[in-house]
């Protein structure tokens, strides 16, 4: 019997795809992306259109296993440059089969035994993106260490500088609906590879310059969306920040501003004036790689040209100023006014929306960890992964429990990493889909459910729809979701707390309930039924003058756009897009804005011995580390590749498709020289891939760093120092 179940795509991307999943006979037979969800528009990007492979794939973790060998990868497998996929008999040898129960007791009994010796925040969780669906992402499992009394971990690894950016101006993370694009007429893509990573903007971009729209990318890599550009400005890596401020010195210079929005909308405007005036375009210019006339067109047409959108993304706040280069570009939509427009303002994301009951009483239950250790839990940042593992704090790191994240593939610094995963006295279980980089250095491996085989609540960060996520198959071997493997180790453990009993229907009904006037109307019955529902959006000054919220029918952003800041009714303490911040002034930061060029890069001291920039970027057709290991997917995306510009490849003796040696003070790894343009002179370029699967069994996250970006305490992938020479040239090599 055939039916068709919707669910949506839980990876960690901003369009969170309504997906129809056709069943046959217990099988899924075919995926497709929703028609009827107005971002889908039905279609799925290429890694998700072949999501049968993924699902069904002869490597999937099915059953739990112990470790029977050392930690770490079986090396047989790794030292060449273009290695082959790994089989899964292969990966498991290292491996036995062992029972739910057997796994669930050794695991509840170290546990156990780490917490009376060391203490319970011995006990380290790791998870990241795997799924960003509301309930597997985190509910159970945040009970559960809440309620073990666990350490708590900064998730800090992909936005923060960005989140505390945005923030430090609006308040709160809400910016323009993808469909508006469509009303635009001038958009500006900064940092933002559409393209690859949020392709379902692209068909509302392509409408938009269909009616005469320009499209700017602001990229220092030609992305295949700046490929597309009527307007492709490549810019220095770190230096966003000066750009943009650059760009309000012009539009502030020349009266081009919003003088009424400013006025009663924003504050600290006189302060940013002074601040400005630092950056006139020729200064700039040294710094961005972009002409001073140039900066000036760019401005003038930004602020004149309307409505006017940005499309900002996370490549801006990987560099080390990243949280400062959102603040600054933030600003931009607050002194042109464009927040008033429909198709204007800014959208970096927009899951401040989703007002669910996601909190302390709720779903993660944040109460229980102050009743099992009478304060809050100690604070590990993830991104500090290798040097919490290798110098550790007090409590040491004893335990590790590992779900929805691969941080031996995705972590910076990733020889530190794997120095502190090897510990011998380390015990590690790690929930997953696939024998990972990260499961090779599991005592326990536990095989976890994909979306097809539970349920699920899922919001977005680049949309304004909510969708139930229906079970489409039967888990496949023994897999469990991250909600029944926390619930059955909450048992295990001897916790008997009510809301570990609470089913997934409960958890969703729960977090619906927050009373929250864009929740108004929308509750699991009616998800289940329409598949995805619009948030019942509304600005505040819209709120305030019906007196209550709105009623809950249809709306879509052509019967009520939704412009949230159209009359100010910002989200900071003042009310007021904030120019000025106290909250940063208190951090030691900048109350105003500024430009800090990055430690590691071409105008710092490291820069003698390490002269070129390396973007270690994301794939186009992996997610993250995702995807990688899938044989569908690895023929459509070449890896193991350094993009080079002939000017430095030149300089260096080194010819396309010879392999060199990347390098830098944290490690080293050998690629294929690609000089194709893509990046401009001072700047390569790699991707991120499963360390197993690359040369000598390390990733491009050898060469990456733990330090911190300035606000936030994120990572700073964009701000890498390294030097590349000739290792073998490819005549040789063939
Ligand atoms: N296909 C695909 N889609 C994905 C992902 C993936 O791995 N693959 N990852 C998902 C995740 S976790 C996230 S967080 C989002 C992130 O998606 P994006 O926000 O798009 O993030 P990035 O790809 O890191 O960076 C975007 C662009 O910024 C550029 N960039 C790097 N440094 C700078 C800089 O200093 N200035 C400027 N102006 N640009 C810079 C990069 O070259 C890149 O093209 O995408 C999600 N979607
Ligand atoms: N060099 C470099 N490094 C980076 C980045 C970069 O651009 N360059 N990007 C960074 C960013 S932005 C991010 S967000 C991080 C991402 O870091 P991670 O969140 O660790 O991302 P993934 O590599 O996608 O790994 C997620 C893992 O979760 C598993 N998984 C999926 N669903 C489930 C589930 O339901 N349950 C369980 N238990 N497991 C599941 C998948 O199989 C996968 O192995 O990487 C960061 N690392
Ligand atoms: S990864 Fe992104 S684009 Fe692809 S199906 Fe999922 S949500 Fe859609
Ligand atoms: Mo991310």
């Amino acid at each position: 019997m055939k039916k068709v179940i919707h669910a949506a795509c839980p990876h960690d991307c901003p369009d969170a795809c309504g997906v129809l999943i056709t069943i046959d006979d217990g099988r899924a037979t075919r995926i497709q992306g929703d028609p009827a969800h107005p971002v889908t528009r039905g279609f799925l990007c290429a890694k998700v259109a072949k999501y049968l492979d993924r699902v069904y794939s002869p490597d999937r973790v099915l059953y739990p296993m112990r470790r029977i060998a050392p930690k770490g990868p079986d090396t047989a497998r790794v030292g060449t440059v273009a290695p082959g996929r790994p089989g899964g008999a292969e990966l498991r040898s290292a491996f036995k089969r062992i029972s739910w129960d057997e796994a669930l007791n050794e695991i509840a009994s170290r546990f156990k035994q780490i917490a009376a010796e060391f203490g319970s925040e011995a006990i380290l969780p790791y998870s990241y993106g795997g799924t960003l669906g509301v309930l597997n992402g985190a509910s159970m499992d945040r009970r559960f260490f809440h309620r073990l009394g666990a350490s708590q971990l900064d998730r800090t690894i992909c936005s923060m500088a960005g989140e505390a950016g945005l923030k430090s101006v609006l308040g709160v993370k809400l910016g323009t609906e993808p469909e508006q694009f469509v009303h635009s007429r001038y958009i500006i893509a900064w940092a933002s590879n559409i393209h690859g990573n949020n392709v379902h903007l692209w068909p509302f971009i392509v409408e938009a310059r269909r009616q005469g729209a320009k499209l700017v990318v602001i990229d220092p890599y030609r992305t295949r969306t700046a490929a597309c550009a009527d307007w492709y400005m490549p810019i220095n890596p770190g230096t966003d920040a000066a750009l943009a401020l650059s760009m309000m010195h012009v539009i502030i210079g020349e009266n081009l501003h919003d003088a009424d929005y400013v006025e009663h909308h924003t504050i600290g405007f006189r302060e940013l004036r002074e601040k400005v005036q630092q950056y006139p375009p020729e200064r700039v210019a040294q710094w961005t790689g972009i002409s001073a006339s140039d900066i000036r067109k760019l401005a003038r047409e930004y602020a004149t040209v309307r409505p006017a959108v940005i499309r900002v993304n996370d490549g801006i706040q990987r560099s080390e100023g990243g949280g400062m280069a959102m603040r600054a570009v933030t600003m931009l939509p607050c002194i042109t006014g464009s927040w008033k427009e429909v198709g204007g303002g800014l959208q970096y994301a927009t899951s401040g929306a989703f007002a669910l009951a996601l909190d302390k009483a709720t779903l993660a239950r944040s109460d229980l960890m102050i009743k099992a250790l009478g304060r809050p839990a100690r604070i590990i940042n993830m991104v500090e992964l290798g040097k919490v593992l290798n110098q550790p704090p007090d409590p040491p790191v004893k335990a590790l429990l590992v779900y929805n994240s691969n941080p031996a593939a995705v972590c910076p610094d990733h020889n530190a990493v794997i120095r502190g995963l090897k510990r011998p006295d380390l015990f590690t279980v790690v929930h997953e889909q696939f024998f990972t980089d990260t499961t090779d250095y599991a005592d326990i491996v536990l095989p976890a459910t994909t979306f097809f085989e539970h349920k699920d609540l899922q919001g977005a960060y680049g949309h304004y729809f909510l969708q139930m996520s229906n079970q489409a198959i039967e888990p496949l071997g023994e897999c469990r979701s991250n909600v029944d493997l926390f619930r059955a180790l909450a048992d295990r453990m001897g916790f008997h707390d009510e809301c570990f009993r609470e089913s997934v229907d409960e958890m969703i009904d729960a977090a619906l309930k927050s009373n929250h006037p864009w929740l108004q109307g929308i509750d699991r019955q009616r998800l289940e039924a329409e598949g995805h529902v619009r948030l019942n959006l509304a600005a505040a000054a819209e709120l305030r003058a019906a007196g209550q919220p709105r009623a809950a029918v249809p709306t879509c952003y052509e019967t009520a756009p939704f412009l949230p800041f159209a009359e100010g009714d910002f989200g900071t303490a003042s009310g007021k897009a904030e120019f000025y911040s106290e909250a940063l002034k208190s951090q030691g930061l900048d109350p105003a804005v500024q430009f800090t060029p990055p430690g590691e890069s071409r105008h710092s001291e490291q820069a003698q011995a390490f002269p070129l920039e390396l973007l270690a970027r994301k794939a186009d057709n992996f997610l993250n580390s995702t995807f990688s290991n899938l044989p569908a997917i690895q023929n459509m995306e070449e890896s193991g590749l350094l993009e080079l510009n002939a000017v430095d490849a030149g300089a260096r003796g080194i010819s396309d498709g010879d392999t060199v040696k990347v390098f830098n003070r944290r490690g080293e790894v050998l690629l294929r020289a690609r000089v194709d343009g893509a990046v401009p002179p001072g700047v390569v370029s790699a991707h991120l891939h499963w360390a197993k699967l690359s040369s000598g069994g390390r990733n491009i996250n050898v060469l990456t760093s733990q330090k911190l970006t300035d606000m936030g305490n994120s990572a700073t992938f964009y701000s890498v120092l390294v030097e590349v020479e000739l290792f073998q040239p490819a005549s040789t090599g063939k």
